[in-house]
């Protein structure tokens, strides 16, 4: 760990100087575009540490770097509601310095020929800014040039309509309807009978077939971008009841309908079909309403339209195989099925029954291996045919992800599929992620039901015969196109031929029965009345699972004695009207943005926090675990242990133009409580009471304690002005030079009523003994100065999920020692992994620094994976900028508004977001409440509270 963090911890650009004092704006505007011309404020080059040597990396001001390159990003805020286009021109140049080619060279960084930027209208909670970030360098004629300065033109092109799209009421709210929630893991169509609902309770005796209807969406994984639409609520879907009219449900009668599984097929480039893997869940769910006054959605059927432009007797059969056993680096959204290390060859059979041979079998093998060296490769036969040799590529650390795409010539229908894993060490390691086949099939009947579909037929105008062979004499084929309104096909039927004609402007799904076996659903359970879509706006979000409800509640009756507004909902309720019923971390994200669309840019509309109300894990769908209580969001790298981020920001990007891009702006504060068991769910929750009412409350006279707590007299004193600032000795001072000075200074400047207390390593002796080297005094102090009480106590350095620094100046035994109830603490760390919280099979130390029930801190900013190059000490730059700031009623700030202004201001790559708040956001920090002004000391203000007046008496 602490190896690799030395890598890649390295980097740390400009002080705190304000990049707007250095950039020159020379506007001018015009009706429709207004121009910026932006300098690059280069700055001397900085001498880093990295891997055991120093050397020169570049700099700009208040700049980071976006992985290992240089980037700079130039920012400024619009007025009004437009979009723009925007246009990088005008570039300057200067000779780059040898510091800078050897940086470039060091690190293979290729240097393109033109400028590379990228542009966005970021907006947070309806402040609009224009960004645009680019690679500071250009190759001119072959020689590598600094970019000196720019113009930046902005268009305004079309104004910004908001999406209000979310309904008014969930159709679960309806009390007069009883619900029972089913499940498929298959996409199919599926019968229901009289056995089948009466295992569900339901009392068939008495039941009208036309009172039963079946919702849910199919969408399968639910898009990320928040610019893809998708459907609200529960969709209701049409279905078949065969036995209807009668308004009776007798013994032969039973309903059929089309269910999607959790995994939907798409459309890549080159006319292929790809199966997307749900991430999150191994099902999708349905939810069969009965009602008396819901009207019935039942399927239509379609004729044939028109004339046919073209004949469809063969469609894109694409098949996947893929098994989930294995998350290579503990995150990321990809699992990795066969391991390649024993057993280096391993052979899977396709069979595709009239496979059309004229058309070549397209297989894609997605792997990962840990190859160090060049010289490994991925051998693909079908039979004995070798039809695909690969180089395997190289990585430095961890894993690299290969796709390999080969066409077998002239298929037949089996395709017995052989990979080789050909080595060079027995230290190369493989898996395989999924193999996909695409085929071209003949239409014809297969198996109990088969979906065709297909690429060739779709143009404009096109009117298709679809021609399907040896339709079983019961059989039917269903357009199912439409997710949730599948239609019946009626076709004519000549010979052994079935044939309908259909407008094939775009693609067509279809599923051909035999009209005989069907599938069965499982059932889940009732569902009782729920309504989120009706409610109202609230300051505060608790999502929780539903077995801490109560002590979610408990806290969110905490926040409304503070004239905050709150609702508390499970994740059960927001996937039953977010994801259709199956667990889709995205559910979390939309239930948020319904309440933040709502208010149509008004920022007082807006919640302003969102509370992750339980643990989780990199485990979504149990694999490994069972510890899942709030999902995470994990990024789609899943190779590499620094890149598969967990990151909570994704629950906070709001607007219609964001995902988790570096330009997008958190508009809401997130924090996540690490709660995996009721007790966890009090304790934690207690905390947060002892908090509230001893410290960030203090002023407001309700020094009235709580749960079991009387003695307060410990939270008074001068700890809400102290702050500790603990650095690790390595990289010759690097931790102490370049965050803790920079941020002292910053804080003695604008702050000048804190009291900084550092504990730097260096300035103590080092002790030699059998476990290595320690710094038993450093080891003390903090237990000291933690036990004394401080507002906010910071470590920087090395560190891991088991404590930080080598010397072991913080440990887990030393965070459960804590006893500071009264004076919890803020506990920031940058450092790798001290609370990677999502590891099912450990607790890191950050989140015992959390869950301790007697100390330790009310809330943590912390890294949850390693972090890149200076992304600990600009985000600590910026976090300094916040933490001690007030708003505009000169109130302290919730921890969730200076983790939201950290983010957004944190010039960063992707890597910022591993970053993450453990505890309540919508708790103010226990600054003191009145603010201290220095010409108040000699003039006591009879409005000063008891604990400031402590404080400025020491
Ligand atoms: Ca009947
Ligand atoms: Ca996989
Ligand atoms: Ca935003
Ligand atoms: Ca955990």
């Amino acid at each position: 760990m602490k190896e690799l963090f030395k890598i890649l911890f390295f980097v740390r650009l400009g002080r705190v100087l304000s990049c707007f004092f250095l950039i020159h704006f020379a506007v001018s505007a015009s009706a429709q575009t207004t121009s910026f011309d932006v300098s690059i404020p280069w700055l001397s080059p900085k001498y880093v540490p990295h891997s055991g040597e120093f050397i020169y990396i570049p700099a700009i001001a208040n700049q980071g770097y976006d992985q290992i390159k240089p980037h700079f990003t130039w920012r400024h805020k619009l007025g009004g509601v437009s979009d723009f286009n925007v246009l990088v021109s005008n570039l300057t140049f200067l000779s780059a310095t040898q510091e800078d080619l050897t940086y470039l060279t060091k690190f293979q960084i290729d240097v393109p020929t033109s400028i590379q930027y990228t542009s966005k209208v970021s907006i947070s909670r309806g402040i609009r800014s224009v960004t645009v970030s680019l690679f500071p360098y250009v190759k001119n004629n072959g020689v590598i040039e600094r970019v000196s300065s720019f113009k930046v033109q902005l268009q305004a092109t079309q104004q910004v309509v908001k999406k209000k799209d979310f309904v008014a009421s969930s159709v679960l709210g309806d009390a007069s309807s009883k619900w029972y929630k089913i499940s498929v893991s298959e996409d199919g169509i599926y019968k229901i009978d009289k056995a089948f609902l009466t295992s569900m309770g339901i009392n068939v005796a008495g039941l009208n077939p036309s009172h039963i209807n079946i919702y849910g969406n199919g969408t399968g994984k639910l898009p990320e971008a928040n610019s893809i639409p998708r459907p609200d609520d529960l969709v209701k879907n049409d279905i078949l009841v065969i036995g209807e009219s009668d308004g009776v449900f007798d013994d032969n009668d039973y309903i059929l309908f089309h269910a999607w599984g959790p995994n939907r097929l798409k459309q890549t480039t080159g006319n292929l079909l790809t199966r997307e893997m749900n991430p999150y869940s191994t099902v999708s769910c349905y939810f069969i309403r009965i009602s008396d006054s819901d009207i019935p959605a039942r399927i239509s059927n379609i004729a044939s339209e028109g004339t046919s432009t073209t004949t469809v007797n063969s469609y894109n059969y694409s098949v996947s195989y893929e098994l989930e056993l294995k998350s290579l680096v503990g995150g990321g959204q990809i699992w990795y099925g066969e391991t390649f290390d024993d057993v280096l060859t391993r052979s899977f059979q396709f069979s595709v029954p009239n496979i059309i041979a004229t058309e070549p079998a397209r297989f894609s093998v997605s792997i990962a291996s840990n190859a160090r060296t060049s010289g490994n490769q991925a051998i693909f036969s079908i039979g004995s045919e070798v039809v695909s040799t690969n180089a395997i590529p190289s990585i430095f650390a961890d894993y690299a992800r290969s796709v390999y795409t080969f066409n077998k010539a002239n298929p037949s229908a089996s395709l017995p599929l052989t990979i080789e894993i050909d080595r060079l060490s027995p230290a190369v390691v493989t898996y395989l992620d999924k193999i996909e086949l695409n085929a071209r099939r003949g239409l014809s009947f297969v198996g109990n039901y088969f979906y065709f579909r297909d690429l060739n037929s779709v143009a404009a105008g096109n009117i298709s015969a679809f021609e399907l062979l040896n339709l079983p004499a019961n059989g039917f084929v269903w357009d199912v196109t439409d997710r949730q309104h599948p239609k019946r096909v009626n076709g004519n039927s000549a010979g052994s031929v079935y044939q309908f004609n259909l407008k094939t402007d775009s693609l067509r799904e279809f599923v051909a029965s035999n009209g005989v076996s069907f599938s069965v659903p499982s059932f889940v359970g009732t569902v009782q009345p729920q309504n989120l879509h009706a409610l109202e706006y609230a300051d505060l979000l608790i999502v929780t699972n539903p077995a801490f409800v109560s002590e979610a509640n408990r806290l969110a009756d905490l926040h409304r004695s503070q004239n905050t507004t709150v609702h508390v909902v499970t994740t059960e309720q927001i996937f039953n009207e977010f994801s259709s019923g199956s667990l889709d971390v995205t559910a979390i994200k939309w239930f948020s943005k319904m309440f933040f669309d709502r208010a149509n840019g008004n920022p007082d509309l807006m919640p302003k926090n969102l509370l992750l109300f339980g643990d989780g894990t990199y485990d979504p769908k149990n694999i490994v675990s069972n510890a899942n209580f709030v999902p995470t969001y994990q990024v789609m790298n899943s190779e590499n242990h620094i890149d598969a981020l967990v990151t909570d920001d994704y629950f906070g990007m709001m607007d219609d133009n964001e995902s988790l891009g570096n330009g997008d702006d958190m508009d809401l504060g997130i924090g996540r409580m690490l709660i995996s068991t009721p007790q966890n769910a009090k304790e934690q929750v207690d905390k947060v009471e002892i908090y509230m009412k001893n410290g960030a409350n203090l002023s407001v006279g309700t020094t009235d304690c709580c749960s079991g707590t009387t003695d307060t007299s410990g939270t008074f004193g001068d700890w809400r002005l102290n702050y500790v600032q603990i650095a690790d000795d390595e990289e010759g001072g690097y931790f102490i030079r370049e965050d803790c000075e920079p941020q002292f200074e910053h804080v003695s400047a604008n702050h000048p009523e804190m009291n900084a207390d550092k504990l730097y390593c260096d300035a103590f002796p080092q002790v030699s003994g059998a476990g290595g080297e320690r710094y038993p005094e450093v080891f003390d102090a903090i237990t000291s100065r933690v036990q004394r009480g401080a507002l906010v106590v910071n470590y920087v350095g090395h560190g891991g999920e088991s404590g930080a620094a080598q010397e072991r100046i913080i440990t887990i035994p030393q965070i459960l020692s804590w006893t500071n109830l009264n004076k919890l603490n803020l506990f920031v760390t940058a450092t790798c992994e001290f609370t990677k919280f999502d590891d099912p099979k450990r607790v890191s130390a950050g989140e015992w620094v959390a869950l301790n029930p007697n100390g330790g801190a009310i809330a943590l900013m912390t890294t949850t994976r390693s972090v890149y190059f200076d992304v600990n000490s600009t985000t600590g730059e910026r976090f300094y900028e916040n933490v001690f700031d007030r708003d505009a009623e000169a109130e302290p700030l919730t921890f969730g508004e200076i983790m939201r202004r950290t983010k957004n201001t944190t010039n960063e790559g992707i890597n910022k977001r591993s970053f993450t708040l453990i505890g309540d956001p919508a708790l103010q920090i226990a600054l003191p409440k009145l603010r201290i002004v220095t010409d108040s000391i000699n003039h006591k203000s009879p409005n000063l509270v008891n604990d400031t007046i402590e404080a400025l008496s020491k």
